[in-house]
């Protein structure tokens, strides 16, 4: 895209000053923070993009809160997020996969709380398969509080101030939401620049992919599996079967669902009876975006921005993508519950 204006790119550093000045409010303070997200981006694309050369692939021989063994580009993204993040002294605390508890950063008088997922998908690094970073931002509601807690980070998704994700794939995108819409990035490594290629992006209303792990198919409940099974059915009217599609890293899974549209789930299963996928810095960022374009997320039940959070690290099962697609799996899910279905 180009400025209609000037005629030229414009760069993320731009679009967010631009959108700033919208606000006449805004203090600069969370386009600093975005803008920092930005720099950590650039850095981490450089590495994953360079992976195969260093000796940065492969496992740090530790294991997260989650007892996944950390791959060594995990923990190399979250230092250099939390780094970005320490400079402009406007985020109090960071929670990221990578750490069991919050990270206080230096800045007690900031007021943004960050959660992270600095590197997700990462079981899919050492076979060159696209990864991705994940963020989501609060205020911090108690601001005069002495002490920081996990408490000050236990808010509802629809408390989000911004959200986004940066995928490193064949080209490295971020892509960002502050409320108003989606924007997409595109980094042109040339010159180190994040450029606008998107500055509104809709997801369409139905698709025709979908996207699950069928290997879990026999511990599903028996609604999801139904779903499963209309996907598959040949009926040209209403372009089915539907094509499958599984990645295996959110990032890249919702990414495509928000370019093509339909749906991608992570359900509860008899591996993981919550769902696998984490609440606070995967299904709420993700969910916002995918809000914010058009589209729906749910729990299966409820919307999942208006899960009233637990604990930090807690997962949840996801149905996300076009409203159409999500409606239809909650049909399914709803009937096979005996519940009465309200769109
Ligand atoms: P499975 C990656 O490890 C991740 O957290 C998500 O990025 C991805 O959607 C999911 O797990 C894949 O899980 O069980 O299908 O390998």
């Amino acid at each position: 895209m180009v400025d209609r204006k000037t005629n030229r790119v414009i760069t993320l550093e731009e679009y967010i000053i631009q959108g700033q000045n919208k606000f006449p409010g805004a203090t600069g303070e969370l386009s600093q923070l975005l803008r920092d997200i930005g720099l950590a981006a650039k850095i981490i694309s450089r590495e994953v993009n360079k992976a195969g050369i260093t000796n940065i692939l492969g496992e740090d021989g530790t294991t997260n809160v989650h007892g996944e063994s950390v791959k060594k580009l995990d923990l190399f993204a979250d230092k250099q997020l939390i780094s970005a993040l320490s400079r402009s002294e406007i985020t109090c605390m960071v929670i990221s996969e990578e750490n069991d508890g919050i990270v206080e950063l230096d800045n007690e008088g900031g007021k943004y709380i960050v959660y992270l997922d600095p590197l997700d998908g990462s079981s899919n690094i050492d076979v060159n398969v696209s990864i991705g970073s994940i963020f989501s931002i609060y205020m911090r509601e108690n601001p005069d509080s002495e002490q920081l807690s996990e408490e000050d980070a236990l808010q509802a998704g629809t408390k989000q101030v911004a959200a986004g994700y940066v995928l490193y794939g064949s080209s490295t995108l971020l892509a960002y939401t502050t409320g108003l819409g989606v924007s997409v990035f595109t980094l042109d490594p040339s010159i180190g620049e994040f450029i606008l290629s998107d500055d509104d992006v809709r997801i369409p209303d139905h698709g025709t992919i979908y996207s699950v792990n069928e290997g879990s198919y026999h511990s599903w409940e028996e609604g999801l599996k139904q779903y499963v099974k209309y996907c598959q059915v040949e009926d040209p009217e209403t372009n089915r079967p539907y094509k499958a599609r599984y990645i295996g890293s959110m990032v890249a899974d919702v990414h495509r669902t928000l370019i093509t549209g339909g749906i991608f789930i992570y359900p509860n299963s008899s591996q993981y009876p919550n769902g696998k996928l984490r609440l606070m810095y995967e299904c709420n960022p993700l969910s916002f975006v995918i809000e914010q374009a058009g589209g729906m997320a749910i729990d299966g039940k409820g919307r999942i921005l208006e899960i009233t959070p637990e604990s930090i690290h807690q997962r949840t099962p996801i149905f996300i993508g076009s409203k159409g697609n999500v409606l239809k799996v909650k049909q399914f899910l709803a009937e096979h519950r005996n519940e009465t279905v309200n769109a």
